[in-house]
């Protein structure tokens, strides 16, 4: 096995045959290494004893934390984070990477205070407290929820450009959440059989408001109070949210205080000034909710350098709003070529997927692009595709293929063409 591979999917963080020979290997590998990836550089690296088998180690603690070497941050401005996914593996986001979209900040809420209304179409309006909530048979599912609005820059400017996946795709994340099925509270509050929509509304100062259809609600719609094991983040929702498996992330509504049953959409601002995808036709798409199939590559991408030719392995994360992937494929030669990933389980529906693919890098100009296919036999459009069909208008749902160019010199830009 080529030597670049010896460490699978973490290259960076690999100890040169050469370094060890000539004894300048460090505990944590070259010095000529890391690139730009979370961990700290060389020379302000933490001091650690030279042999941890000769000190006592660190007491228990009531809180863990990550080991001082491991530097993950989402990138934050002020109403939107970023998870930083070219540092994570596997498919889970850790709860405090997970991405953050809110309109109205983050809200602090007593959860012995806050409550849940139902009304509108149903025999008895019910008000339901958290503690109420959690007397309910609960479920946990694992789901990735993404904002439509993720991968926006490369949609509108198709150049290639020095940003990282968590720069571009960030706005996608993978937890467990537990909660109460949205169909067991409509049974208790006997909903109208001519019922047909919800009107979701959050407790935070932007009072977030989507109109859900009916079919949804009694299909997987969750209340959730936990994530990853524990309560939801304040980020997320702290103390109940709405999550939709597969769905905008927008329509999944944090915070959320009251639910009204009706027998029309709603038509809220949510829904008509914003997450509408205007057409080229001059019409608009309205309540496109499902998540269409996409893919990213993780490693190698902007700001990785390759050091040297040879094999390396590609990795990266594939979803899709309609099911499991069944099948992620890379090209190496900007897309006029295909070849299978191999899909490292557990690959889940509605799920971040991880995919590998070993590639052999010549030391050309080399663009290398991953396309996603789901168990309903969609696949990945290009963007030239999604442009020919949705138009430059759009604001949502960026799912078209992207991938990187290796320069000769190893160096590396995000790229979504040949
Ligand atoms: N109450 C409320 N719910 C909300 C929002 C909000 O601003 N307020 N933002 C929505 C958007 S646009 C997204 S993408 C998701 C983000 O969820 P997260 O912050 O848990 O990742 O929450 C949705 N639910
Ligand atoms: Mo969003």
């Amino acid at each position: 096995m080529p030597k670049q591979i010896d460490r699978l999917g973490d290259p960076v963080r690999r100890i040169s045959r050469r370094a060890m020979l000539a004894g300048t290997a460090g505990a944590f590998g070259t010095a000529t290494l890391p690139f730009g990836k979370a961990h700290a550089r060389q020379q302000d690296r933490p001091n650690v004893p030279d042999d941890p088998t000769k000190v006592q180690g660190r007491d228990a603690s009531e809180l863990g934390t990550r080991s001082q070497f491991e530097q993950v941050r989402r990138s934050a401005g002020r109403s939107s984070s970023q998870t930083p996914h070219q540092d994570l593996d596997g498919i889970i986001t850790p709860s405090d990477l997970h991405y953050e979209r809110h309109h109205g900040g983050i809200p602090e809420i007593d959860p012995d205070r806050h409550s849940l209304l139902i009304h509108g179409m149903v025999e008895r309006d019910t008000m339901f407290t958290v503690a109420d909530l959690k007397r309910f048979p609960s479920r946990s599912v694992i789901h990735f929820m993404e904002c439509s609005g993720n991968g926006g820059r490369s949609y509108r400017n198709r150049r290639t450009e020095d940003v990282t996946p968590q720069q571009v795709d960030g706005l996608t994340s993978t937890s467990e959440w537990t909660g109460v099925p949205l169909a067991t509270l409509m049974r208790e509050v006997g909903v109208d059989p001519e019922a047909s929509w919800i009107l979701a509304e959050g407790g935070d100062a932007a009072v977030m408001t989507r109109s859900i259809p009916m079919g949804k609600v009694m299909d997987d719609a969750l209340i959730a109070y936990g994530q990853n094991g524990e309560a939801l983040r304040p980020e997320q929702g702290y103390p109940i949210r709405l999550f939709l498996p597969g769905w905008e992330g927008s329509a999944s509504v944090k915070w959320i205080r009251r639910i009204e049953v009706g027998d029309e959409a709603f038509m809220t601002r949510e829904e008509t000034s914003k997450y509408t995808d205007p057409l080229p036709d001059g019409t608009a798409r309205q309540f496109s909710f499902t998540m269409d199939t996409k893919s990213i590559i993780t490693f190698p991408a902007y700001p990785d350098t390759l050091p040297e030719r040879g094999w390396w392995e590609m990795s990266g994360l594939a979803w899709s709003g309609r099911g499991r992937i069944s099948r992620v494929e890379i090209s190496t030669d900007g897309g006029q070529s295909w070849s299978d990933a191999e899909l490292q389980g557990p690959v889940l529906p509605i799920c971040h997927t991880r995919f590998r693919a070993a590639f052999n890098w010549q030391g050309d100009e080399t663009v290398v692009l991953s396309r996603a296919t789901d168990e309903t036999g969609y696949v990945q459009p290009t963007l030239d595709e999604l442009i020919a069909v949705r138009g430059i208008g759009t604001r949502y749902h960026h799912n078209h293929i992207r991938g990187c160019r290796i320069r000769p010199n190893g160096s590396t830009v995000f790229t979504v063409d040949a």
